[in-house]
């Protein structure tokens, strides 16, 4: 047996072995992270388990059609009284991308770590790691069929939900055949695709637009063209009355760009802090570049937040985006 496959069997007997869980999603969860978890739900209840599933913070109300979406906890919101000795992390590509929630863990803890980011660093005592999943999600089809568990309509929603978002409805370069083959299957369980389409690529919030109106008058192109990025700061945000979720796509607006290697988008999130967001077209690895600079990610899509003004956050990123491509920012 492959490592992986033995890891999909240790995950299992895991899940098996214990009786209470807690799940965990990246910050800033997107579609992957908490449709996984709520898979991972489904299959903990089939096994007659009980699981608390946390995020540090919100989770987008967008993916509310989701089976269980209602539990999931706001760890800034909510109350909590127990710590936890077995933890599922899923879509994390470290320990700091869970965020706070690690001060629910118990002394004892023992964590599973579920994710395909090739930044991975292993963190669990079990890690079900695979780079050339597209989502997390197409892990835990695989767990699921792994353990024999029973595919139904509401794990259909979630995997197929996982593989939408992470593909950007299937169209970037992670589309395999076995994501293929995973979506045509889950289809035959009665779920809509254009339904899911709908929600979760296509409608977009006011909030968004507006944001995206005032990022506009920011765009640099740089770097012989190479580069375009976008800036909102936290007046921005005020104005046009956005949260954390309505930045969210408006780094394409500059990947996507004629001739653009690679996009940025630099937010103000607090007082020196700046969140930035990453993509590259073809050739660019912006996972090194988000790794240099403490962050993480895949090589087309890859994000960090950087210390400081957005003056000198872009300094520091358009030196990093001059090295890797061997072009000056004012050329
Ligand atoms: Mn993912």
């Amino acid at each position: 047996m492959t490592d992986y496959v033995t890891a999909l069997q240790e995950a299992i007997r895991f899940m098996r072995k214990h009786d209470r869980f807690l799940i965990v999603t990246h910050v800033n969860p997107d579609g992957d992270t908490t449709s996984a978890a709520l898979a991972c739900a489904l299959l903990l209840e089939d096994l007659g388990k009980s699981y608390c599933i946390v995020n540090e913070g919100e989770t987008p109300e967008k993916f509310s059609f989701l089976p269980r979406f209602s539990s999931i906890k706001d760890l800034s919101k909510d109350i909590f009284t127990e710590t936890f000795s077995h933890v599922i992390a899923v879509d994390a590509a470290d320990y700091k991308r869970m965020g706070d929630v690690p001060r629910l863990f118990a002394d004892d803890v023992n964590i599973l770590n579920i994710d395909h980011h090739p930044t991975n660093d292993l963190f669990g005592q079990i890690n079900v790691v695979r780079a050339d999943a597209a989502a997390t999600v197409e892990i835990m089809f695989e767990l699921l069929k792994a353990g024999e568990f029973t595919l139904n309509e509401q794990l259909a929603a979630c995997i197929y939900t996982g593989l939408l978002t992470d593909t950007g409805g299937f169209r970037y370069a992670n589309t395999s055949p076995n994501v293929l083959k995973i979506a045509s299957e889950l289809l035959g369980y009665g779920i809509k695709p254009g339904e899911l389409a709908e929600r979760c690529l296509e409608e977009i919030t006011l909030a968004h637009i507006l944001l995206l109106r005032r990022a506009l008058q920011t765009l640099k192109i740089t770097h012989r063209k190479l580069t375009a990025s976008l800036q909102v700061t936290r007046d921005d945000m005020r104005e046009a009355g956005a949260s954390g979720e309505d930045t969210s796509g408006l780094v394409n607006y500059c990947r996507n760009i004629e001739g653009v290697e690679i996009g940025v988008f630099f937010h103000e999130t607090g007082e020196n802090q700046i969140k930035v967001s990453f993509r590259s077209r073809a050739s660019a690895d912006v996972a090194q570049i988000a790794k240099e600079l403490g962050g993480g990610g895949h090589a087309r899509a890859a994000g960090c937040t950087i210390v400081g003004s957005l003056a000198e956050a872009e300094a520091i990123v358009f030196e990093k985006i001059s090295e890797a491509l061997g072009v000056q920012a004012d050329e």
